[in-house]
């Protein structure tokens, strides 16, 4: 190994923060087998042996949206055979058809739907919180919320304050696709920004209010715009610390605008996933999310420095089945995650969704 990838393996064994360039260079020269060991070693160093996994099932509202990004596989315009709108009472049969399982997380994302204000999204949590008050609602991407509140006429915190006050504790990190503005006009040009994406989570953290965040990866972009992702998210919690997973997606290519993009390896998605663990730092989890890479590599994630693998869905998320996860009814019992994670040589710890062990 020459010298330089020695020195940032040693600075990333003893505890210590590389920079972007460091990054880069550990991406491009060392083998999948040290990315692992040195993954491996910061996620012990955090979460020991554990891999935690949760009880939940997601809403996903509808699938219209005022935005078209060319990589999504799910949104369909109003009138298509496959576009649903869901009614709040059906919302409320879905929370319904959940209640009383144990379930600690509702996850409700969906299209950001033209017709909606934010009194419909707080009268929709409200009615969730009430049929499954044990839960802990994690709800709609920054995307959503930047228009929703946009559209009342409030600030961010004003709004953010409203959801919360009806039950939305927690925020998903979808939405974040690509921080590089070039990358991101080219896969979703008239979503809304990074800037809007990041101030959303900013104000979500100073009204302490825990997030999680994500990455899209494996279109277009280079590894220097991951790296570039990753260093935006470093340097937002080194100012609030109010994240708390994060979640590498696999761009998969089924039934989009951008289908002639292939997909990446397993290897690369290996890569990915060590590189996070190693340069966060300061986000202590790094999840796994099952539903996009199917189970047997779920399996070997966990020794690449993840730490979750996320919930039992119930075959409730349609994002990935239509977008060509092998998966086309995502659904785990308990039994299975912890089947998984001893598979890994690893301790499975039940979570809920700001990661008090149950
Ligand atoms: O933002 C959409 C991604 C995300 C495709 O916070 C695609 O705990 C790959 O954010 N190929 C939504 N990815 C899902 C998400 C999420 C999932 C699980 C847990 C959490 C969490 C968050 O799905 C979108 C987008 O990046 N996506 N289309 C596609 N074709």
């Amino acid at each position: 190994m020459d010298s330089e990838l020695q020195h940032i393996a040693d600075k990333v064994r003893s505890g210590r923060r590389i920079a972007a360039a460091e990054a880069l260079a550990l991406w491009r020269g060392a083998p999948l087998w040290l990315l692992g060991e040195l993954a491996d070693g910061r996620k012990r160093a955090v979460s020991g042996d554990k891999v935690y996994y949760n009880r939940n099932f997601h809403i996903e509202p509808t699938n219209r949206c005022v935005f078209n990004c060319r990589f999504c596989s799910y949104r369909r315009p109003k009138g298509d055979p496959e576009a649903w709108d869901y009614s709040m009472e059906e919302i409320e049969a879905i929370a319904r058809a959940h209640a009383g399982q144990g379930m600690t997380e509702v996850h409700i994302v969906g299209g950001v739907h033209p017709d909606h204000d934010l009194d419909y999204y707080v009268e929709m949590i409200r009615r969730v919180k009430a049929i499954l008050p044990e839960a802990t609602v994690k709800a709609f991407t920054a995307i959503e919320l930047s228009y929703m509140i946009r559209r009342a006429g409030l600030s961010l915190e004003e709004g953010l304050r409203r959801l919360r006050e009806a039950g939305m504790e927690a925020i998903p990190g979808g939405g974040a696709e690509i921080f590089d503005e070039e990358i991101r006009a080219r896969i979703c040009p008239d979503k809304g920004s990074t800037a809007e994406w990041l101030a959303v989570h900013e104000a979500a953290h100073r009204l302490g209010i825990k997030t999680n965040a994500t990455i899209l990866y494996g279109h277009i972009e280079g590894v220097e715009h991951r790296i570039d992702h990753l260093d935006r998210l470093r340097a937002l919690q080194d100012r609030t610390g109010g994240f708390n997973a994060f979640i590498p997606l696999k761009y998969r290519n089924y039934g989009n605008a951008m289908s002639e993009v292939g997909e990446v390896s397993v290897i690369e998605d290996l890569r990915m996933l060590a590189m996070s663990r190693i340069y966060l730092d300061n986000i202590p989890h790094v999840k796994a999310y099952w539903v996009m890479y199917g189970k047997a590599t779920t399996e070997l994630a966990l020794a690449f420095g993840a730490d979750d693998i996320d919930g039992t869905i119930d075959d409730t998320t349609k994002i990935y089945s239509m977008a060509g996860a092998d998966d086309r009814r995502p659904r785990m019992t308990a039994d299975e995650m912890r089947t998984i994670v001893r598979h890994a040589g690893l301790r499975a710890v039940e979570r809920d969704t700001l990661y008090n062990e149950l």
